[in-house]
């Protein structure tokens, strides 16, 4: 086409990744397609990025920063909006300190290195992500027990796979894209699957494992049983590498497949031929999905996923899990000015004593912010930035978030629209889309590359989110970049490269070798692979992963499933969404108009609900509705319900936070969260159905 222009980029309308090439023209985005020779995505992209278009022109697009006044929101300048919030969070420093404001973001967004600068140079420790149970709960707990983060190396041509409740092809989480596991399987890979829900690939696997939601870590320990009693595993490893084997082998003894069995609703003898097929098939990957995490096990189920590719020698073995090796660019950790905060302000971390694994990743887990702010307790919370998230729709118990964002003195959000969450601020900030944005991105993954996301256009007044912190700091006293770019090329150093020059290339790949252990041992206190953790026991904590019930199920809690007797699965994603983002796109919210819950036909029948009724879903803590579509490939005791659903076609102030969504129900109990990360558990709960009186 005449004047259009070409210029490639990289996606970010989920975790990101995908190579675009976009056509321009004047200072438009026309539309975008994949670049085939991104290392990433090797061409392809999914329906959320090539609606990026569709996003970044919307007309509910706020453009320009907001005050909120006594007649609503009204427009005003950059240097408005930052003078503001910098003289709020100073008045919260001089008053109580600066570990009485927060800082907070939603799901990985590449910014990261960014945002922990600001927080760190702030000088609170209060720092608010999905990390407690969301990637930085795995990280975490592979750090102690490995010293890195092992990913399923299907470069390497693993000869089985084991799809531990991930959905590769819809989600493409974190490092991975569905197109690495397709191609990996459609070499011959055999496949196991853990999921409670039949879906594209229980349908392809050699075994499927109808696992019931939260048990995974007992299902793990069972596998642990299995290879440990036959002596499946690898001798040499484990004389070599492993510490702790012995205390190990007596905790795996208690979980026999009989019981795991009893626990996770597998067969005993499906149990055992998959511990056999993934010990005995070398090699062998794990891919590990998020509903592992967002439970009590959060923990300890990561851990004894690593204990499984350890004592089978499948780590950082080709074709096994292995730790990639990045680029030679500054870590997010590098860039994120950990020293400006000083040890007393670290000892004030919220929450830090308890959720020692959580503070050693420098978060803190939600709950302790909102009774800080709710109850003042230990010290009050005041005041606080969120950048590119909505936890009114994403986090636990949204009702009692809410109520926590209503009594802060001050509140900023930087998001693309108004949301729920955004509503409750008194100021709002016009983040840019990754269309208009330069980035070394990716450096936060572990899977070995840095992608150039260059700035394609810009839109309006929005700013990218990296030049929100580095201008608020700068009116904060800190010391930041004069612009993006300049940080961009302190990121590139050690490469030896500027961002001009890197723009250019496009990417950088670390150089890749494998069993590295071999030379320089695992990176933890014993030097071995830490099945028996150090660091927990030193924390006071039990050294060996193991299995706890999900404390509101119907095992631990017949009283209430007299109530509310299914178990509540909530937050399966669908290719269209992310999370909360989206509904406003027409192509993608087309494709769903509304929420789904899906129930098995005979649950179904005994409520007198039939497909695309709407339903009411109710928990101890609230109810909403969604609409059911009958699925047999569930259990009749599991209802599996969407997250993240508001209407932003209704326009007063709450969007209809309150009608579908499923985290007005989930629970953030200190009791339901892991006892080292404070995973809270979105995922496994206590419910009823009913047919809605309206339909
Ligand atoms: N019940 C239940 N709840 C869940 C889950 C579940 O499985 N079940 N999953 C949980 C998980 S794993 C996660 S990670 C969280 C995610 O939780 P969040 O991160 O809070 O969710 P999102 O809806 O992705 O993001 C919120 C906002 O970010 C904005 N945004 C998008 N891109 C940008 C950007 O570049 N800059 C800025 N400033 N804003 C941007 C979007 O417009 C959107 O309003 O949700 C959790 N919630
Ligand atoms: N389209 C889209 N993509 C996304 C997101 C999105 O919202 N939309 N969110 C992003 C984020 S932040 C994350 S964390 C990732 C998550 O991506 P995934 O880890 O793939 O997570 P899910 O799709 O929630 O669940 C994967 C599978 O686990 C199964 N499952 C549910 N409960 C359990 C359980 O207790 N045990 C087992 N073994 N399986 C279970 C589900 O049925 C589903 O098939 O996706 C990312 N990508
Ligand atoms: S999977 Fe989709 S949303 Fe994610 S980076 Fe690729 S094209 Fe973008
Ligand atoms: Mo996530």
């Amino acid at each position: 086409m005449k004047d259009v222009r070409k210029v490639r980029t990289v996606c970010r309308s989920c975790h990101g990744g995908c190579g675009v090439i976009a056509h321009v023209r004047g200072s438009k985005v026309l539309k975008i397609e994949g670049d085939p020779d991104s290392p990433i995505s090797r061409g392809t992209l999914c329906s959320k990025g090539l609606a990026i278009t569709q996003l970044a022109y919307h007309p509910d697009r706020i453009l320009h920063p907001m005050k909120k006044t006594t007649s609503g929101w009204k427009r005003i300048t950059w240097d408005e909006a930052l003078e503001t919030i910098a003289s709020e969070f100073k008045k919260v420093i001089k008053e109580y300190g600066p570990q009485s404001l927060f800082i907070g973001q939603g799901t990985g967004r590449d910014y990261e290195s960014h945002f922990s600068r600001f927080g760190n140079m702030l000088g609170t420790p209060n720092v608010l992500t999905a990390g407690h149970m969301c990637y930085l709960s795995r990280i975490g707990a592979s750090l102690i027990t490995c010293g890195r983060f092992p990913i399923c190396d299907y470069a390497g041509g693993p000869k089985c796979i084991v799809l531990w409740g991930v959905n590769p092809l819809w989600t493409n989480p974190d490092e991975y894209k569905g197109v690495d596991f397709w191609q990996a399987y459609q070499r011959g890979a055999r496949l196991i699957v853990i999921d409670p829900r039949k879906n594209f690939y229980t349908e392809k696997a050699d075994l499927w494992l109808q696992v019931r939601p939260g048990t995974d870590a007992a299902l793990a320990l069972g596998f642990l049983n299995v290879i440990v009693e036959e002596d499946l595993y690898d001798k040499e490893f484990v004389a070599n590498y492993i510490h702790g084997w012995e205390a190990f082998v007596e905790r795996v003894r208690q979980y026999p497949p009989e019981l795991v069995e009893k626990i996770t609703w597998v067969d005993s003898d499906l149990i055992r031929e998959a511990a056999r097929m993934y010990a005995l098939t070398r090699p062998a990957g794990i891919h590990w999905g998020v509903p592992t995490e967002q439970n009590i096990n959060c923990t300890d189920f990561t851990r004894a996923a690593i204990g499984l590719m350890a004592i089978t020698g499948n780590i950082d073995a080709p074709g096994g899990n292995v730790f990639r090796v990045p680029p030679p660019v500054r870590t997010v950790s590098e860039f994120s000015a950990h020293e400006a905060l000083t040890a007393q302000q670290r000892k004030a971390r919220l929450g830090g004593e308890q959720y020692r694994l959580a503070a050693r990743m420098t978060i803190i887990t939600p709950k302790v912010a909102w009774d800080a702010i709710i109850q003042g307790s230990p010290y009050p919370l005041k005041a606080g930035i969120l950048v590119g998230t909505n936890p009114v729709v994403t986090g636990a118990n949204a009702k009692g978030i809410y109520e926590a964002f209503k009594k802060l003195d001050f509140l900023a959000v930087a998001d693309l629209f108004l949301t729920p969450t955004a509503e409750l601020a008194q100021i709002f900030l016009p983040a840019g889309t990754w269309l208009e944005q330069n980035h070394v991105s990716e450096n936060w993954k572990f899977h070995g590359y840095v992608l150039a996301r260059q700035k394609v256009v810009e839109i309006g007044e929005a700013w990218q989110d990296h030049k929100i912190f580095l201008e608020l700091g700068k009116r904060m006293g800190q010391k930041w970049w004069d612009t993006v770019e300049e940080a961009l090329d302190y990121i590139l150093e050690p490469t030896g490269l500027t961002w001009e020059q890197f723009k250019e290339i496009g990417y950088l790949q670390g150089e890749m070798s494998y069993y590295k252990y071999r030379k320089s041992g695992f990176s933890t206190p014993t030097r071995k692979l830490e099945i028996y953790s150090t660091i927990l026991e030193a924390w006071g904590r039990d050294p060996l992963p193991k299995y706890t019930e999900i404390p509101e199920s119907p095992v631990s809690r017949p009283d209430l499933a007299e109530k509310y007797p299914y178990i509540l699965n909530a937050g399966l994603r669908i290719p269209v969404f992310f999370h909360s983002a989206n509904r406003q796109i027409p192509w993608l919210r087309q494709i769903r108009p509304y929420p789904i819950v899906e129930l098995h036909p005979e649950t179904a029948r005994k409520h007198g609900i039939q497909e695309m009724d709407w339903v009411w879903i109710e928990s101890p803590r609230g109810r909403v509705r969604q609409r059911a579509k009958l699925n047999e490939g569930i259990h009749p005791s599991v209802v599996v319900a969407e997250h993240g659903w508001w209407y932003p076609e209704i326009k007063e102030e709450d969007h209809g936070w309150e009608i579908s969504n499923i985290n007005l129900l989930t629970d953030d109990s200190y009791e339901s969260l892991d006892p080292v990360m404070g995973a809270t558990n979105l995922r496994v709960l206590l419910c009823n159905i009913s047919r809605c009186e309206e339909q």
